[in-house]
């Protein structure tokens, strides 16, 4: 047979693959061992690189193997989904890269049998609720925004900064409820301890990392040159730190700008260990690790004792600052 024809035999082989029934795709695997995906939307952020690593480590502990996979959109994450259903796997944990993609990504992985849950970000069906039947892993997001107002209204307090000089920079992303969710709950903080609701002003970001955060905050800092003072939030800190160097670059001293973020994670670290404080304030933190460790637990017991996982698990977290930073990453084992 010559080389090329081979090569096309071959990739019938593998197309017919694909489309025999799920029976005897499983049983072609059967004696393999269990493995399973953890699909990331950002896989160059410091808290799903550790996510990942966590899994991985699970699964290194009991005996199963985590294909650890990168989806910064809707075409990457089926055609992971196909990968997975290609190498055998049984199952996936997945922050998607946008929730609307939910009735999606559950119809791909219906093709190949596959169960799936989800941390992080919940995906939504075609009327913006909750998928029904995936069980989640997330933050206590309503809470955890709560923390963020009042981290910044306390330590407003002490610099003794009046509600009327200060402005406040909320970065939003109103097409992640997780997000909107994280924002509302700081501004319900801030109004309740005096906050100015005029002082609020909006800058919707693309990305949710520095980048999107830098973007969405320089055009809205320069717009109101008269505001002196800046408090800063949004969904997580790299959102937060790209907007603290938008200040930075407008020449905002650090100590006029109390940004505080959520994660705690390798940048948080990072901006803990500058010589001077910055104008990143604090973080709340929440253990990554469990959230990588915890779903993977969750989708593998479903996959071998067939133990449906909890519908929605919300996680806590804890204030980070400059002078405990070290503390709380080892007491949430990050
Ligand atoms: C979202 C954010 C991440 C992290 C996670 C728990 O996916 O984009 O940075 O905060 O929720």
């Amino acid at each position: 047979m010559n080389r090329k024809l081979r090569r096309l035999t071959l990739s019938a082989i593998a197309a017919a693959t694909l489309g025999i029934p799920f029976a005897s795709q499983m049983s072609a695997h059967a004696d393999e061992p269990l493995k399973v995906g953890f699909l990331v939307k950002m896989p160059e952020q410091a808290w799903f690189i550790n996510e990942q690593k966590a899994a991985t480590a699970l699964g290194q502990k009991e005996k199963f193997s985590v294909v650890n996979i990168g989806t910064p959109d809707g075409e990457k994450v089926l055609s992971a989904i196909d990968n997975l259903g290609a190498q055998g796997a049984q199952g996936f944990v997945i922050c998607a890269p946008d929730v609307r993609l939910g009735p999606a990504i559950q119809a791909r992985a219906k093709r190949y049998n596959m169960k799936f849950v989800t941390v992080d970000d919940q995906l939504v069906d075609s009327t913006g609720k909750p998928l029904p039947n995936v069980p989640h892993l997330g933050m206590s997001a309503f809470k955890i925004g709560n923390q963020v107002g009042t981290a910044i209204s306390d330590e407003m307090k002490k610099r003794g900064w009046k509600p009327e000089e200060v402005g406040a920079l909320r970065i939003t992303d109103y097409e992640l409820p997780t997000a909107k969710q994280r924002t509302d709950g700081a501004t319900e903080t801030l109004l309740a301890n005096g906050f100015k609701k005029e002082n609020i002003f909006d800058a919707p970001q693309k990305t949710t990392d520095d980048e999107g955060g830098f973007n969405a905050a320089s055009p809205v800092l320069s717009q109101h040159p008269n505001i002196k003072k800046w408090v800063i939030y949004a969904i997580n800190e790299e959102t937060v730190l790209g907007a603290v160097r938008a200040t930075e670059q407008l020449h905002i001293a650090s100590a006029d700008v109390i940004g505080v973020g959520i994660n705690g994670a390798g940048e948080a670290f990072a901006e803990f260990q500058k010589k001077e404080q910055t104008g990143f304030y604090g973080t709340i933190a929440v253990s990554s690790t469990n959230h990588g460790k915890d779903s993977t637990q969750n989708l593998v017991d479903w996959i071998k004792n067939g133990k449906q996982p909890p519908a929605d698990t919300q996680t806590t977290g804890k204030l980070m600052v400059r002078s405990n930073w070290q503390d709380v990453r080892k007491e949430l084992g990050i």
